[in-house]
């Protein structure tokens, strides 16, 4: 009965996932730990968390924080299942709520160092709707630096409309542009740095991120102008060490056209790859860090999954 009931909560957050209602590699993560949390509160038992990590996990394929997240839980549940019913929850609860707090305080970690790297007068660039892009831009205005944001529609759905609300809800002068025009702006608007947010971070540096951003990046290096990600470690991907290679959402071409003749073909790759060669800095939780620091973070953090 109690499993029944979970798994449905469960499958609500499938397809909240699925039909971006929630959204950002982050969010994503977070409340997928949040939903396994409940799961164990409800009475769930290893089999439950593992059956609800897999429907979890099929949710959306590119973004690593998500299998990340799950693994690690299960990972936990794993470590714990020596104990008995009520301290093995006891203790899962403790260890999934620390996890959940530690990615939740890594944003305003990020938003503070990537704060100090915003000087007055800059003139910024975005692509897509980044929460850590958002947090490190409020905190920097909120130490009162001036500076402007040029943000990307991000087509096909528009995620830079959220960016820009967000940003001028806060207070922060930015400019709508249309995608293509993002080439042109870095040249005409004298753009200094370009920063984005990310889904995944392979070992070797290369930068997984919402369809568009390998273009933008191009035009970076043309312009010489500093091409900056900030990305959380729980979006390195340690399945990159082992040779993987990321799975690239496709999307429904009715995202693109909805009402296109019949006979039209439409391919809707959601997410591009950044080579980490056009990547200037990386900033993390903790620290910043040239994008061939990966490898090293990757190897210490996901030690537990590496060795499995
Ligand atoms: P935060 C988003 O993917 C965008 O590609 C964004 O740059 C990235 O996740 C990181 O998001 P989607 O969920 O974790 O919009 O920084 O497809 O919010």
């Amino acid at each position: 009965m109690v499993k029944k009931i979970v798994l449905s909560d469960v499958d609500s957050v499938v397809n909240d996932i699925k039909s971006m209602r929630v959204r950002g590699a982050l969010n994503i993560a977070v409340t997928a730990a949040k939903s396994m949390k409940k799961l164990v509160k409800e009475g769930g038992v290893i089999e439950t968390l593992q059956d609800a990590g897999q429907r979890l996990k099929s949710a959306r394929p590119t973004a690593v924080s998500l299998p990340n997240s799950v693994d690690y839980i299960l990972y936990l549940a794993e470590k714990n299942s020596h104990l008995g019913d009520e301290e093995f929850r006891k203790q899962l609860l403790d260890d999934i709520g620390r996890f959940i707090q530690e990615m939740e305080n890594s944003l305003d970690e990020i938003a503070e160092i990537g704060s100090n790297i915003i000087r007055d007068d800059d003139v910024l660039l975005t692509h897509c709707n980044s929460d850590t892009v958002i947090e490190i831009l409020k905190r920097a205005h909120s130490k009162g630096k001036k500076f402007t944001v040029y943000a990307t529609e991000t087509r096909p759905r528009m995620q830079g409309h959220i960016t820009t609300g967000e940003l001028l809800d806060a207070g922060i002068p930015v400019t709508l542009i249309v995608d293509s025009a993002a080439c042109i702006t870095m040249e005409t608007k004298k753009v200094d740095k370009v920063l984005v947010g990310a889904d995944t971070v392979c070992v070797d540096g290369d930068v997984v991120n919402k369809i568009g951003t390998s273009q933008v990046a191009l035009c970076a290096r043309k312009h010489g102008i500093d091409f900056i990600v900030a990305v959380e470690s729980i979006k390195f991907s340690p399945q990159s060490m082992m040779g993987s290679i990321v799975k690239i959402e496709e999307r429904n071409p009715d995202e693109v056209w909805r009402d296109r003749p019949s006979i039209l073909g439409v391919y809707n790759p959601a997410f591009d790859i950044t080579d980490a060669s056009m990547v200037d800095i990386v900033v993390t939780e903790l620290g910043i860090m040239p994008p061939e620091a990966v490898y090293q973070v990757v190897k210490e953090k996901f030690s537990w999954e590496l060795r499995q």
